[in-house]
């Protein structure tokens, strides 16, 4: 008899203030914000308690504090918040080897086949969710589902701190309680334009054939609807190698036409990949993008140089490269995302290239940065060593 799939999905609550927190607990119970405090500063992240104001990640900070004066601004430390995340998947791996770390604080995780290890799957989730919080001092979402797609959902469905499994056979009843609205994949614009077509529940698009929707929404996007609102996994997070990468991405709320915001985001997300490589000493020899426009239109495109890749800002500028080979002026984005591949493990290089690369210096740079961060120190002043505030993720 066949093995039904169990995948957890795993996603730390309210992650860069969480940490904040764990280091300084004066902050408890606060309105933290966590991110820039320029003038085009955006929220990271906001803890639990400024998100009754409204307050949420991507919003400019400025917004953000005129909704709550009394928040208090945290420059985000990438380099401490990269090694909580080491240290969180090192404990899943113990659950289960087939790890996806599909970003700085969330993961799949094949759990298949363990209950004579674990327990049935809701067993298996709690040790894991206690596990995480005696060892780490943080909390954790964790969602099982017989796909990725529905894990993922499903991890949202019952956060902060939640455990919520979706049986199999149950994911209609699931996705109609998600309702259209959350879920996943389906942004503002598109919901704007299911409602053009009085399409306001995930019962009434089940009623549309996938060709119906094909001509109305565009091939991918068509069959992704048809797919999603029955609760069968279209394949959004499948095509990724496990172990042999590291990879972030973004999910904009509303499509991005401005290269300066992409750009922000790039430089952000590079950051996060390299802290995250580096402290798990991998170095990688490919940089990679994913690009999704709104009709779901997916492009991957990767680049290898001659050299290794050492810094945040080498990523940076392979992705931006690369982005402009797809990208031109206008062109709305979804949905886009980097990674390091062909990783192997070290901190030096394969070959010494024979001139120091100006990038060795930025990797030295960051290995500061991070050893800094690491012992709760806040890096300040020199333009190369902040963490850029994210966009949109
Ligand atoms: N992040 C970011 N910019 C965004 C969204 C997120 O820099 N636009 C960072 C900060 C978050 C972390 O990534 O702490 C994880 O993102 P999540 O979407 O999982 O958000 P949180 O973990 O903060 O909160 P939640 O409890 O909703 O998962
Ligand atoms: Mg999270």
């Amino acid at each position: 008899m066949e093995l039904e799939p169990v995948i957890f999905h795993v996603d730390m609550d309210a992650f860069y203030a969480a940490i904040e927190v764990l280091d300084n607990p004066s902050y408890a119970g606060t309105c933290l914000l966590i991110g820039g405090n320029s003038s085009r500063g955006v929220v990271a992240t906001a803890s639990y308690e400024a998100r009754k104001y409204g307050i949420h990640s991507a919003m400019p900070m400025v917004q953000a504090l005129r909704l709550c004066p009394h928040a208090v601004v945290v420059k985000p430390r990438m380099a401490r918040y990269s090694q909580v995340s080491s240290q969180v998947m090192d404990i899943l791996r113990q659950f289960s080897s087939d790890l996806q770390q599909i970003s700085i604080d969330e993961a799949f995780l094949d759990m298949t086949g363990t209950r004579r290890l674990f327990g049935i799957p809701r067993q298996a989730g709690k040790i894991l969710k206690e596990r995480v919080k005696k060892e780490t001092g943080l909390t954790i979402s964790v969602g099982i589902g017989a796909s990725r797609f529905i894990a993922k959902m499903a991890s949202d469905y019952d956060k902060p701190d939640g455990l919520c499994r979706v049986s199999q056979g149950k994911e209609i009843a699931f996705i109609d309680a998600v309702g259209l609205q959350k879920l996943w994949g389906v942004g503002k614009v598109t919901q704007s334009l299911l409602a053009k077509h009085h399409i306001q529940t995930t019962k009434e698009l089940r009623s549309y054939t996938m060709d119906s929707l094909q001509s109305l929404f565009g091939k991918s996007m068509g069959q992704f609807l048809y797919l999603a609102c029955r609760g069968i996994d279209p394949g959004i997070f499948s095509g990724e190698a496990k172990s042999h990468s590291i990879s972030t991405e973004t999910t904009f709320e509303h499509d991005v036409t401005s290269l300066s915001i992409l750009e922000q985001t790039l430089l952000s997300m590079s950051h996060e990949v390299m802290f995250r490589a580096l402290e798990e000493k991998q170095i990688g020899r490919t940089v990679g993008i994913k690009v999704r426009l709104p009709d779901f239109t997916t492009y991957t495109l990767q680049a290898t140089p001659q050299g290794t890749i050492y810094s945040a800002e080498q990523i940076y500028h392979l992705a931006k490269q690369l982005l402009l080979q797809k990208w031109h002026d206008g062109t709305p984005i979804r949905l886009i995302g980097v990674g390091l591949y062909q990783l192997y493990e070290g901190s030096r290089p394969l070959q010494e290239e024979l001139f120091e690369d100006p990038y060795q210096k930025k990797r030295k740079i960051e290995q500061v940065v991070l050893a800094l961060q690491k012992q709760g120190k806040q890096v300040f002043k020199a333009k190369n060593l902040e963490t850029p505030t994210p966009s949109e993720k």
